[in-house]
């Protein structure tokens, strides 16, 4: 056999047998080897929506789409609906006809019209039955999710295989499947719309599911810093502590970046909690400052180690608006004979780009930059974390004003690059009772000229091993059952000063 038939027959057989790993992150490196499935062509001038390339990609357990929608847009608020149509087992004989797809199942629904009867939009997706008279579905019973959650002119999106859904065949699990995109307008006309797609999807591969990942261990020795950050869910750390305090025991932070404590919680009131809970031998090492300002939504910073309030951001108000202030909370910790400035966040919610709480998380960050700025010159610190809640469903620039925007002499911020310990997506938040699908809303940034970051992860607890679970004493709901977002966790040393 020729040598080069020879190649291409072993480039085949491998591209066949691994299909390229997907992974939900908002980043699109990963499609490079994914041809398009189609291109449509630039025929929705002037419209929120101009549907261009679709690629798509299958595995043993998902089906991929990328899909590029020819504006920056936040996909989950959008003022127009976009349909994902699918047949799920590419027969026609199954589901109905839907916007000229025949045997279509299912709709995925990506910013759904206002109910009937209601003028206001919910936002997010909404997963809805061919077939009349069915139950109403959950996007999270298929798995769905996508990134970026921040605007973005592309999406890469997931859909789990194998869901057994009432009067529907059962979700992506044969050989075939079709589907087409839809943009309609509030009157449900058409605004743009793709060709029909069929792929033959890879064998179903989804019998043994259990967990497999580790958490990963602390780097032992006083000259490494385990952060970690988290939403404490409106309060509920002191409302159903015990499963925080089974993660807090399991991740074993040495400063904690808490968001969404109340105003009925006081810094005495948490360092007390993490002393008692955290620390049995009564040795009073958690010394805490909670935030000042923020209305009824707290931050606070926590640490074992020295630590002292960070004067600017113990109250800091909006520019012209002085009655309010920003959910933020500021600390030096002293660690490895230097001083860490550790500001914990949380950025307004809600909002996609170019709405009103977009612009106040911007204003928001632009505060903290300035204080920040201030805070440099005076050369009172050596490095900084900011770390929490960034609510990032609009536009980006909240986050490149924090990062590459960041203007101050000897001190760049860049993200932590964290993942979900199944290497799948590196989504912060999950809520299936909401309208929303998961999404990357927490960040966490560091002094790169100063830090250097050593392991970095999301945690949740369901992706951790039954072994793995039983060594930590925890339950896999532990992360998800207390709040709607997960622990981000990163581990820090300073990086030696050259002399
Ligand atoms: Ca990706
Ligand atoms: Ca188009
Ligand atoms: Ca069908």
């Amino acid at each position: 056999m020729p040598s080069c038939l020879l190649f291409t027959l072993i480039a085949l057989l491998v591209g066949e047998s691994s299909p390229p790993l997907i992974v939900i992150d908002g980043r699109f490196d990963d499609w490079d080897p994914v041809q398009p499935t189609l291109i449509d062509p630039v025929d929705a001038l002037g419209e929120t929506i101009e549907l261009r390339e679709v690629r798509l990609a299958s595995d043993g357990r998902f089906v991929h789409l990328l899909v590029d929608f020819g504006r920056t847009v936040n996909i989950q608020k959008l003022d127009v609906a976009v349909h994902l149509v699918l047949d799920v087992d590419g027969e026609r004989s199954t589901g109905r006809l839907t916007f000229g797809l025949s045997g279509a199942d299912l709709d995925i629904i990506l910013s759904p019209d206002a109910p009937l009867g209601r003028d206001r939009r919910p936002g997010g997706v909404a997963l809805v039955s061919t077939m009349p008279n069915a139950p109403s579905l959950n996007p999270y019973d298929i798995g769905f999710t996508f990134g970026p959650t921040y605007a973005s002119r592309r999406f890469e999106f997931r859909i789990e295989r194998g869901a057994k859904l009432a009067g529907i065949p059962t979700v992506l699990a044969g050989g075939r499947m079709q589907g087409r995109i839809v943009c309609t307008d509030p009157e449900g006309s058409i605004i743009d719309q793709t060709a029909v797609f069929g792929s033959d999807l890879a064998p179903l591969r989804i019998a043994e599911q259990t967990a497999t990942a580790q958490l990963p261990s602390k780097i032992p020795g006083a000259g490494a810093l385990r952060l970690m950050s988290w939403n404490a869910a409106n309060g509920s750390l002191f409302d159903q502590p015990e499963p925080f305090v089974r993660v807090l025991a399991a991740i074993d932070p040495d400063v904690i970046f808490l968001q969404e404590l109340t105003d009925r919680s006081s810094a005495a009131q948490l360092q007390s909690f993490l002393n008692r809970r955290l620390l049995p031998d009564g040795s009073n090492q958690w010394q805490v400052v909670f935030g000042a300002g923020g209305g009824n939504l707290r931050c606070a910073v926590a640490s074992k180690l020295p630590l002292e309030s960070a004067e600017p951001f113990e109250l800091l108000p909006y520019p012209d608006w002085p009655q309010r202030s920003l959910r933020v909370a500021g600390a030096f910790v002293q660690f490895a004979n230097k001083r860490l400035l550790c500001i914990s966040v949380h950025l307004r919610c809600c909002g996609g780009i170019g709405s009103q709480q977009d612009f106040i998380r911007i204003l928001e960050v632009e505060t903290i930059r300035e204080e920040l700025r201030k805070l440099a010159e005076s050369g009172t610190f050596d490095g900084v974390i900011v770390a929490g809640d960034f609510n990032l469903v609009g536009s980006r620039r909240p986050l490149n004003l924090l990062t590459t925007r960041l203007d101050i002499t000897g001190l760049s911020l860049i993200e932590a690059e964290p993942y979900q310990l199944d290497g799948l997506s590196n989504a912060t938040w999950s809520d299936r009772k909401q309208s929303f699908v998961p999404g990357r809303l927490d960040y966490l940034l560091f002094s790169s000229s100063t830090l250097a970051l050593r392991n970095t992860f999301v945690l949740d607890a369901r992706d951790l091993n039954p072994d793995a679970l039983h060594r930590l004493r925890l339950r896999s709901d532990d992360t998800a059952s207390v709040s709607d977002h997960f622990p981000v966790v990163a581990e820090v040393q300073w990086i030696p000063s050259k002399r």
